[in-house]
């Protein structure tokens, strides 16, 4: 993996966002255009913000991202745009992407880039839109939004029970942020062993069968990207799901 010293500075941020509900929070979309829309179609003009993993796997990227540019979507990043925000940030090509488990390929398929060596993919950055490598140049790693007054986070893995947050979660989540960014993206852990903090964390990450409302942790990944998957988000402060899955 690429090292942690050298991930750019949005890797480390928390953005604060007040917004009125209803508000949207997507799981891993992985590249599956057809149901995003399908999905934004259902949610109408309320704002929207997704977990993280939008690329990968699914067959389109390129068009995951440009909906959620046009839609205004927000966002944290998650595991799988680590390879993409330094790819697209010219800090170059980590070919860990093109591991088949990990999927990257695919999105690089998505926009035109041909080739196999890191030197080859690196030449073609400018095939992904200046306003694709803007929106994720600036996911921050954590948000706390505040929905009608009422705190939510969302953090692509969820925070760890290690590293629970106290009298003042933000300036704690900006203390441990610097050092420990890389656990709220990577880390595969169930609600048990996820801090409880101020208000639920909404998160993915974790495939499920369906999602999971644990009180503390909301989990909306139910395994969009792969065959048998399917697109949640969670309404708030309702905290209703709506999936769409493949064929429905
Ligand atoms: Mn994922």
């Amino acid at each position: 993996m690429s090292d942690v010293g050298a991930f750019d500075a949005g890797a480390a941020r928390l953005d604060v966002i007040e917004a009125s509900g209803p508000v949207a929070v997507i799981g891993d979309i992985h590249g599956r255009a057809d149901l995003l829309a399908r999905l934004l179609a259902q949610l109408g003009q309320m704002p929207v913000f997704v977990v993280g993993d939008v690329c990968d796997r699914g067959p389109d990227t390129r068009e995951v991202i440009e909906q959620l540019v046009a839609r205004g979507a927000r966002g944290v990043r998650g595991n799988h745009e680590d390879w993409l925000c330094q790819f697209v940030d010219g800090r170059g090509f980590d070919s860990v992407a093109l591991n088949a488990m990990f999927g990257g390929a695919a999105t690089l398929r998505s926009y035109g880039i041909e080739g196999r060596s890191p030197r080859e993919i690196e030449a073609q950055r400018s095939k992904v839109p200046l306003a694709h490598r803007e929106w994720l140049a600036a996911l921050p790693v954590v948000i706390r939004l505040v929905v009608d007054g009422a705190p939510y986070w969302i953090a692509h893995a969820g925070v760890p029970l290690s590293l629970a947050v106290g009298v003042d979660p933000v300036r704690r989540m900006r203390e441990i942020l610097p050092e420990h960014h890389c656990d709220l993206r990577w880390s595969a852990l169930d609600p048990d062993n996820m801090g409880v903090l101020d208000g639920p964390v909404v998160y993915g990450h974790v495939p499920r069968q369906a999602p999971i409302d644990a009180g503390h942790a909301i989990g909306i990944d139910t395994g969009c990207g792969r065959s048998d998957g399917a697109l949640t988000a969670v309404i708030l402060p309702a905290r209703r799901f709506v999936t769409v899955r493949a064929g429905s």
